[in-house]
């Protein structure tokens, strides 16, 4: 049998290994066929040449906000797909949101399908987030979301028109339990933001800086501390989203040491900026803005430090973007925040861009030499095979291994690019016109992503080669619990001390 396409000479990176050179991958319809040298080839057979160049599984993104309604000038799924096969992601997991008037999520999830469908670059799954959990939602359409590939729900703990208060977080808790579905939690405690808002606002504190001093680390640190106790009580397994502090980590390894189900995801954001990014530039204070998120960039390079050790000794599950951009320059984008006349932090829309900056900022410190951060293989962890796992996408996603869907990147080799790659707004495929990571320097650059055998992104020859119907719909099974850095897996209900269930 020949191949459709083989892709040869380059250094294979797993979760698990580096291959040696000379491993060529063989795929045919769409799939890793098989590895193995010298395989047979014929005049169709298409050959990419990676001469020494790294190659890793294709990017999961498992946090990603694409055309929701809270974002008005933010990506949709074209414009955010686009970006992600850019910069070597082929699946993104995205959010279907709940508004608290809806009843049902039936026709939540209906609205995301007719986002998504033919508009996406690459594949994508969806989350749901729940802002309003009624029984009949959870015994009866939870199920059905399950059936249908929507294995996992995300939670608020802060943000007026979503949060959920512990008696909530407990039943949806109860019923991840039981149904067996993955529970994503923001974890900052509501309370202690509204407090210090109203009191700065009082006294003319409205600038964007204040939005850091607004979300302290104590309030990550409380809800944080309370989530995972309830998911303990429970007995149900979560994933705390865009970690921050240091402080709200150490409970996260602290449960995961006792063996809890306790996963946690940082993003690129809190390994590189810091709050000081909140002051803008120094004409404009405003500026400020474009580096708005929740939680808040920290203040201390001691916390960028901390995530660091997170995502080297294996606390972080998975490292995700947590794109949710909006426009600068917009009236109803991040200028939402002057509407009122002045500078108010609080009318800002949350998040930053980073779909396509998230491989190539990370993979600059992934490697064996002085300046590496982490390994290879953990590299390929975090960013593609654990998020796979996690979210119930084992078996296709996140490896190179016969029967996995042929989702590559392809770097260039080291010689190739020496002098690294500037990041630049002007060369990135988003729908928003800034990126806070503007002038920094990465190593490395996706040369090709394979998106199921196709080539959809040629950085030198024509860059985007896909199209908006490439993307399918991915119908997710139910997570696999990856354990620790690289520990054994644990479906469902392992750690002791729980006996209070049974
Ligand atoms: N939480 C997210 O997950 N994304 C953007 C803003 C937020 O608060
Ligand atoms: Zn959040
Ligand atoms: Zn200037
Ligand atoms: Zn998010």
């Amino acid at each position: 049998m020949a191949f459709d396409l083989v892709v040869v000479n380059g250094i294979i990176v797993t979760a698990s290994d580096v291959l040696p050179l000379g491993i060529e991958i063989g795929i045919k319809d769409g799939k890793i066929s098989c590895l193995g040298s010298s395989l047979p080839r014929d005049a169709n057979t298409q050959i990419i040449d990676a001469k020494g160049a790294y190659v890793t599984p294709g990017g999961v993104d498992s946090h990603v906000h694409f055309a929701q309604d809270n974002c008005p000038t933010g990506d949709d799924f074209t414009t955010g797909s686009r970006s992600a096969i850019a910069g070597g992601t082929t699946t993104v997991l995205a959010f279907a949101s709940q508004e608290k008037s809806e009843t049902s999520v039936i026709p939540v999830v209906e609205e995301y399908h007719t986002k998504a469908t033919n508009q996406s670059y690459c594949d994508y799954g969806f989350h749901l987030i729940l802002t309003n959990p009624t029984p009949e939602i959870m015994q009866k359409e939870m199920p059905l979301m399950i059936e249908q590939g929507i294995t996992s729900v995300k939670l608020y703990m802060t943000y007026e028109p979503m949060k959920l208060g512990d008696s909530e977080l407990l039943e949806v808790l109860m019923s991840a339990r039981s149904l067996g579905f993955t529970t994503m939690v923001h974890a900052e405690n509501s309370d202690i933001i509204s407090l210090i808002t109203d009191r700065l606002e009082a006294a003319g504190h409205t600038d964007p800086y204040f939005h850091a001093i607004s979300r302290p680390q104590i309030a990550e640190n409380e809800a944080t501390y309370r989530i995972i106790s309830l998911a303990e009580l429970t007995d149900s397994p979560i994933l705390i989203v865009h970690m921050s502090s240091e402080i709200a980590v150490k409970h996260v390894r602290k449960a995961q040491t006792r063996m809890l189900p306790i996963h946690a995801e940082t993003c690129p954001q809190y390994l590189f900026l810091l709050s000081e990014r909140l002051k803008g530039s120094h004409h404009d204070a405003f500026e400020g803005a474009k580096c708005v998120c929740s939680p808040p960039l920290r203040h201390d390079p001691k916390d960028l430090e901390a995530m660091w050790r997170g995502i080297a000794n294996g606390t972080f599950t998975t490292f995700s973007s947590d794109h949710a951009p909006s426009s600068y320059d917009h009236p109803n984008g991040k200028k939402l925040g002057l509407k009122s006349g002045i500078m108010r932090y609080r009318d800002i829309p949350n998040g930053v861009p980073g779909v396509e900056t998230r491989l190539p900022l990370l993979f600059s410190y992934a490697g064996s030499d002085k300046d590496s951060r982490l390994g290879l293989q953990r590299f390929v962890q975090l960013t593609s095979s654990d998020p796979a796992k996690l979210y119930g996408l084992d078996g296709t996603k996140g490896n190179i291994a016969p029967g996995y869907d042929a989702d590559l990147v392809i770097w260039y080799p080291e010689e190739d690019l020496k002098d690294g790659v500037n990041i630049e707004q002007k060369m990135l495929h988003h729908g928003v016109d800034y990126t806070p990571y503007e002038g920094m320097k990465v190593k490395n650059w996706p040369r090709y992503t394979i998106l199921r055998g196709k080539k959809v992104w040629d950085r030198d020859n024509g860059g985007i080669l896909g199209g908006m119907s490439d993307g399918k719909f991915l119908k997710r099974g139910k997570g696999k619990i990856v354990v620790g850095k690289t520990g054994g897996e644990v479906n469902g209900m392992l750690a002791g001390e729980r006996d209070y269930w049974v």
